[in-house]
């Protein structure tokens, strides 16, 4: 049986106001240009929320005109750095203002628990844009000694309007990864939220004014993404293009850059994780980091260790522990205080998962524990565990973004990379081990783009993140971020007397 709080006959009112579901452009709230409105869903019962503004092509258009606008006569760009750092750094007080209403308008319109965005992700906002705020000012190139009598100036300049589209698994902290680095760097911003999740970034943005950023600095527009989205991917005004999304959305939104006007992209894609657990590891503690590498925000993170790979020898004791803690988890309304898992995001997402465990069952994994939905309302699916998965099996290969758990055994290290890195995704890897030569041995050979040693999901503003392979271009967060939305100008003069 499950420990559960689950069913949400009658859901917990969340205590905050939907007070924005216009676009924000320019500065101002509006409508959609075609007045069409779309709804977005309380994951907890499918019931709607709210109608959001619809964008479209012309949305865009107008959104990006007051980007560029606000970008070419400034004020932005032509603003000191230390006055853009103050608004970074004001806007970052507010967050911390009005957390309870952002962390509950974040739980209400995605289904995490709400003491994970309380607690954890609205406190990783404010110190994400203090850290960007930090930046800000200290943003300078280089001067380079050239084989000749030239001065040689590099400078590093913003790109211009910078077109953003993210998902809806992390919508504040997704927010703060594209908008931080963009405005240290000067530049203007058209972002794009998901249509599951479109109003914390309005929330913010209107903080973000209220801050002291000047109009047409950061165009929120909501809408759907083979409207809204693939408008901003390939219009000709806009400078550099970032995504975060599935691996099949960042090749569209590439090839759009491509076809349009060969705007820089970077992609932010899908995983499939190993998560290693070698003989020697402190079994109890490796469970309970494999449990939340996995379970952790319901699944559906990109870097999910979704390929739990155990040795041999801890394997049988791995998978009863694993099973026992999988059971004891919590699933229930995300605005009760204990719970740990709150409902999938949306029908579609809840019938993919579904669809993954039934193909499990059927390629003969062995189902340890749960596999169906909870209740009878919303989208909450018992957390799953599979042992006697092979590499070979649909569950093992593809990113399920769900509560799933696929255990898979191996008996030795060179067998265990050569499996862990055979897969078209290379975004991140768990190692647990207590032996320094095999943490060094596998932290060099994994191909992924971060590396947990006996710890995973540990995020930090100055540590990048990205992916190897089909999981992205590009990092996010820290120094490496700014190269995204800097262009780099070289100036050559020639030195009358080369001597001095
Ligand atoms: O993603 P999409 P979906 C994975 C995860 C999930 C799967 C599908 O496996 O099950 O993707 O989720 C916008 N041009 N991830 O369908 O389509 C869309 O509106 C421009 C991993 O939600 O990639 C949204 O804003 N934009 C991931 C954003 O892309 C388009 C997080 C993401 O949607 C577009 C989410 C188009 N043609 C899902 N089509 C991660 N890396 O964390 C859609 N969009």
């Amino acid at each position: 049986r499950f420990s559960t709080a689950a069913v949400v006959e009658e859901p917990i009112v969340p205590p905050v106001q939907i007070a924005y579901t216009q676009h924000l452009i320019n500065g101002q709230f509006v409508d959609a240009a075609s007045g069409k409105t779309f709804p977005t869903y309380d994951p907890r019962t499918g019931e709607v929320i709210a109608y959001v503004a619809e964008g479209d092509a012309e949305d865009i258009n107008r959104a990006v005109a007051a980007a560029r606008k606000a970008f070419d006569e400034g004020p932005w760009p032509k603003m000191t750095p230390y006055e853009r750092s103050l608004i970074l750094l004001r806007f970052a007080d507010l967050v911390e203002k009005h957390s309870d209403e952002l962390a509950a308008l974040e739980t209400w319109d995605n289904g995490k628990p709400f003491e994970q965005a309380s607690k954890s992700e609205l406190p990783m906002l404010a110190r994400l844009f203090r850290y960007y705020a930090g930046w800000a000012d200290k943003i300078h190139g280089l001067t380079v000694p050239a084989d000749s009598s030239h001065h040689v100036q590099i400078l590093h300049e913003p790109i211009g309007v910078a077109g953003q589209i993210i998902p809806w698994n992390f919508p504040l902290i997704l927010f703060a990864w594209k908008v931080g680095p963009a405005l240290a760097c000067g530049n203007t911003i058209v972002l794009k939220t998901a249509e599951q999740t479109p109003l914390t970034a309005l929330y913010a943005a209107k903080l973000f004014h209220e801050a002291g950023l000047p109009p047409g600095v950061l165009n929120i527009v909501s809408g759907y993404g083979p409207t809204a989205g693939a408008a901003l991917a390939s219009h000709m005004d806009v400078d550099k293009i970032a995504f975060t999304g599935s691996t099949d959305t960042g090749k569209i939104v590439l090839e759009l850059a491509a076809k349009s006007n060969l705007k820089p992209v970077t992609l932010e894609l899908g995983g499939k994780s190993p998560f290693i657990v070698c003989e020697d590891a402190d079994i109890d503690k490796a469970v309970e980091l494999a449990h939340f590498a996995l379970f952790f925000n319901q699944g559906q993170c990109c870097c999910a260790g979704s390929r739990t790979y155990v040795h041999e020898r801890v394997y049988d004791e791995f998978i009863e522990k694993a099973k026992a803690r999988a059971m004891r988890r919590v699933v229930g309304d995300p605005f009760k205080n204990g719970v740990e898992q709150g409902p999938q995001i949306d029908s579609e997402q809840f019938e993919k998962i579904l669809r993954y465990i039934r193909s499990g069952i059927e390629s003969k994994a062995t189902l340890e524990c749960g596999g169906e939905r909870l209740g009878s309302k919303g989208y909450f699916i018992q957390p799953t565990v599979f042992s006697n998965v092979h590499d070979d099996m649909l569950i093992a290969k593809d990113e399920i973004f769900g509560p799933v758990q696929s255990i898979l055994k191996f008996k030795d290290l060179n067998e265990v990379i050569r499996r862990a890195n055979a897969t078209r995704y290379g975004l991140a890897a768990g190692v647990f081990t207590r032996n320094m030569d095999t943490a060094n041995t596998l932290t060099r050979a994994l191909r992924a783009g971060t590396v947990w040693v006996n710890c995973f999901d540990v995020f930090d503003a100055a540590i990048p993140f990205g992916g190897y392979k089909m999981s992205g271009i590009g990092r996010e967060k820290s120094i490496y971020s700014l190269n995204n939305y800097l262009q780099v100008k070289a100036v050559v003069t020639p030195l009358k007397n080369p001597a001095w």
